[in-house]
Parts: structure tokens; sequence; C-alpha cells
């Protein structure tokens, strides 16, 4: 359909761009790296987001070459940052149905020049629920290249915890709902309790996500999460101004 040739059209013609949100250690806090998010910038309707065009590739398949080409070239720009910071890529569960995947992410690594620990691919949970049977080798085949596997918008799928006993997760990314109710929410600060359990019982980076305020810093800092990530402490921004932002920060003057 009409959208699927569009989607088509802006990968052939370059439309697509990432923006780079940074992720900090919450000691200090120091810069660890960003994660990459695409955007589509359409001629007519401007810069559009990722859930208004994602669930359409992912249905047409368009999602493997876009996939493809957001991995490429976040990998490609880290590859000139200073090497302690970091590269988080998201990827759909449907680009775990791809055959090609794994040589698609040795690719991007191996020919941009990419330290692989480096690279830090993002999936949700979901990805348990349905071909586990394709899926886990995948992930298991992924960590041997030597990067780093994170579980993003953490507790808010659909599958059981008996996942995070088959694979060894490098990150768990609690989901930004969690952290918008810490001071209001009992309920909301025991499940935050709970995964820093998780994480330090299966030695995985805890990172909180969507930190909007002063208050859910400090309260994360107290209950003892390693990383954030929010508005608060930066936005998502396109690569000039990320690289602005790295300069000034590793440039003395
Ligand atoms: O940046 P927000 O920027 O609106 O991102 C919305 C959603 O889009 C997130 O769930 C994120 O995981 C997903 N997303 C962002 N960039 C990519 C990408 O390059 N590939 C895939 N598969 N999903 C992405
Ligand atoms: O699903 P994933 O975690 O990959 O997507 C992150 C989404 O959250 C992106 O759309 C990103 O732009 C958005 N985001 C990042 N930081 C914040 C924040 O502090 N508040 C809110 N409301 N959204 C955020
Ligand atoms: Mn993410
Ligand atoms: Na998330």
């Amino acid at each position: 359909h009409e959208m699927k040739l569009a989607l088509h059209h802006a990968l052939e013609e370059g439309q697509f761009e990432l923006y780079y949100q940074p992720i900090y250690r919450i000691d200090g806090p120091d810069l660890a790296g960003f994660e990459a998010l695409i955007r589509w910038n359409h001629p007519e309707q401007g810069l559009v987001a990722p859930l208004d065009f994602i669930p359409v590739a992912e249905e047409t398949g368009l999602i493997v070459p876009i996939g493809e080409w957001a991995l490429n070239e976040a990998c490609r720009t880290a590859a000139r940052w200073p090497a302690h910071l970091r590269i988080a890529v998201n990827l759909s569960v449907s680009q775990f149905r791809d055959a090609g995947l794994l040589d698609t992410v040795r690719r991007a690594i191996e020919s941009n020049g990419l330290a692989p620990e480096r690279l830090e691919i993002e999936i949700t949970e979901s990805v348990f629920l349905t071909d586990v049977g394709q899926s886990l080798p995948l992930l298991r085949a992924m960590k041997a290249l030597g990067l780093r596997i994170a579980i993003d918008d953490f507790g808010t799928g659909y599958s059981s915890l008996s996942y995070l006993r088959s694979f060894a997760f490098d990150k768990i990314k609690l989901d930004q709902s969690f952290v918008s109710g810490i001071e209001t929410d009992a309920g909301s600060l025991a499940i935050i309790r709970a995964v820093v359990g998780i994480g330090s019982g299966f030695n995985a980076t805890t990172l909180a996500e969507g930190v909007e305020t002063e208050e859910q810093l400090q309260a994360l800092r107290r209950e003892g999460f390693a990383e954030v990530q929010g508005y608060l402490l930066g936005r998502p921004r396109p690569v000039g101004d990320t690289e602005a932002m790295i300069a000034a920060l590793t440039d003395p003057q």
C-alpha cells in the first residue's frame, strides 16, 4: 500500500535520520553513551516519530532494510566517538525472524571498526513470546560476537519472568511508567526495588528510563539504580548537536 511505497522511497532517498539520547551513569553523573532513535524526515509532514511508521515497517518487512540502515549508521557514527562511549540500538522482534540478522550485525561492527563491546542491542521481552527457538540462538550468537544485550521497556510486556533464566541479559531498562510513579505510588517504588534486586542477582546493569525530575533522579540513586536516561538529563538530539556535546565534554577548553 501507500505507506509501504513511501517508506521504500524514504530509504532510497535518505530520509531517515538517527537522533541520539544520552545515557548517564548515576554516580557522577558521567556520560556512558547514547541510544540511537530513528526519525523520518518526511518532505511534507516534517519529522515523523517511530511509533507512526515502525509498526508499518514491521508489517511490510521493510523493518529489515530500515533496521540494517539504522544499525550501520549508529555503528559508523559511534566509531568516531571516544572509545568509552557506548551506542544502543533498538531491534524489533520481527527483525529476529530474518535469517540475515546476525550477518547484518557482524557487518555493521566490522565494516565500521567498532569494538563489539561498545554496541548494545535493545530488545523487548516480547522476543520471548514467539519463535524462541529462533531468537534465543540469535541472542546467544550476538553475545558471542562480544555485544551487550539489553532488555527494553522492562515490566510492560506480556511474558513471564522465566525468560530471565534462559538468557543472561547485560542490562535491564526499566520502563518509564514506573519511574514517573516513584514519588507518589508505593507500587512503583516496590517494583523499582525489586528490579534493583533482579539486576544484582542476574549481574545485569539497571537503567531507569524517562527520568524527568531531580526528585526521580535522587530516588533512583538512593535505591541503587546504575544508569539513567530521560529528558532531565538530555533529549534525543541530531548527530551534529550530539557530537558538539561530546566535544565540549572531552575538549579541555
Ligand atoms: O524516540 P521514541 O523516540 O519516539 O521511540 C519510540 C519507539 O521506537 C521506541 O520503542 C524505540 O524502541 C523504537 N525505535 C526507535 N528507533 C528504532 C530503530 O532504529 N529500530 C527499531 N526497530 N525501533 C526503533
Ligand atoms: O521504547 P524505547 O525505550 O526504545 O523508547 C524510548 C522512548 O521514550 C522514545 O520515544 C524517547 O524519545 C522517549 N523518551 C526518552 N526520554 C523520555 C522522558 O524523559 N520522558 C518521556 N515522556 N519520554 C522519553
Ligand atoms: Mn529503547
Ligand atoms: Na524503553
